[in-house]
């Protein structure tokens, strides 16, 4: 399970990007709960969630990274225990620190880590926004390697490109998208956005990242796996076969396969190689993996196209039982951020 929080000052467009992500993600096949954190104690967000079939938990009343953090804490646990989630999406209050929030987690959801962050920004409110709360602004920032700048149809296209320039050095970490989140504005941009979010799982946005270096293709993968159903040698090797298979193995290829994969107790198990020799694995040296895993392959070369077959067939061949969806259809372009190492 993750955990996928849209942040965001009051009002600048969190859940109508929720929105967009859901159904995006709710379209590949995934498994999505919803955690609404509003200031007020009435929920108005989660109803308007709840008309797309969502199940969606309320936690009113606060924010959740000061006086909800019990609540928070309480809510994640149980969407842990129930084991039936693959991405939580978590809206907290438009007045939520983010830096906070990633030190709950990581102090008492640790399995989560920091969980993965976007940021939405109001571009007509920005300029109050940077005068009257520059700190706040400053921490949604800071966290985040998606940066949504939205209501850019209700500025001069001129202004709005000026603010994403600003934007940019304000969290050069961070990949900045002008939107209008109306009507399928939200939908069409996580088309986008979403796949990048999934791939910055390992890279969170706190931490530094090398500077973009053209395009790259990605595509990413869930697993289910059955019951201690993979090794961590058999992940081991799967990731070195998917390397060897792809098209220009060795020196000429540049490029990250990664897996991620947890055991039965919680413990996670990162495998990740550039060529075949140099695959390693990094964790808290897990028992047999089992349930959702993930597999992310990024190259400097166009993916080949019968890619999924032969990770399916790969994956088949370590884990018999194990099943596969890829978390977009198309590869992905992304910049050599999302390559950033994860802390072991
Ligand atoms: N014109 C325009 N309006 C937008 C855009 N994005 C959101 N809105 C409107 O702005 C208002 C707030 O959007 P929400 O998605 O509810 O914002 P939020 O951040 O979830 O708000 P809170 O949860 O209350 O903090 C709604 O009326 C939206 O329709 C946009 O890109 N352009
Ligand atoms: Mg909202």
């Amino acid at each position: 399970m993750r955990l996928v929080t849209v942040g965001g000052f009051l009002g600048a467009g969190k859940t109508s990007l929720l929105q967009g992500l859901a159904r995006w993600w709710g379209e590949q096949g995934l498994r999505l709960l919803v955690l609404e954190n509003e200031a007020g104690q009435v929920g108005l967000d989660d109803r308007l969630l709840r008309d797309l079939a969502l199940e969606v938990r309320l936690l009113p009343g606060g924010c959740a990274c000061c006086d909800l953090q019990g609540v928070l804490v309480d809510k994640l646990k149980q969407a842990l225990d129930e084991d039936r989630w693959d991405l939580v999406l978590l809206e907290p209050s438009g007045v939520a620190s983010l830096a906070s929030l990633g030190q709950v987690l990581e102090r008492y959801v640790p399995e989560l880590g920091q969980g993965i962050t976007a940021t939405v920004v109001d571009a007509s409110r920005h300029a109050t926004m940077t005068k009257a709360l520059p700190k706040l602004l400053a921490d949604h920032l800071a966290a985040s390697r998606q940066v949504v700048l939205s209501k850019a149809d209700l500025i001069p296209a001129k202004e709005v490109e000026r603010i994403g320039n600003q934007l940019r050095l304000d969290a050069p970490q961070a990949q900045v998208w002008p939107a209008d989140l109306r009507g399928d504005g939200a939908y069409e941009l996580a088309q986008e956005v979403a796949p990048r979010l999934l791939e910055s799982w390992a890279a969170p946005g706190r931490e530094s990242a090398p500077a973009g270096d053209g395009p790259h293709q990605a595509q990413s993968y869930a697993l289910d796996l059955p019951p201690n159903g993979l090794t961590p040698q058999a992940a081991q090797d799967l990731v070195r076969r998917i390397i060897a298979a792809l098209p220009a193995p060795g020196q000429d290829w540049l490029g990250h396969v990664k897996f991620w994969g947890s055991d039965a107790s919680g413990g996670h198990l990162l495998v990740s190689g550039t060529t075949a020799q140099d695959v390693t694995t990094r964790g808290g040296s897990p028992g047999p993996l089992g349930g959702r895993s993930w597999l992310v392959v990024i190259s400097h070369l166009p993916l080949p196209a019968d890619l999924d077959e032969m990770v399916r067939l790969l994956l088949a061949q370590a884990a018999p039982g194990a099943s596969l969806e890829p978390v977009r259809s198309t590869p992905s372009l992304l910049s050599l951020d999302g390559l950033a190492q994860p802390s072991a």
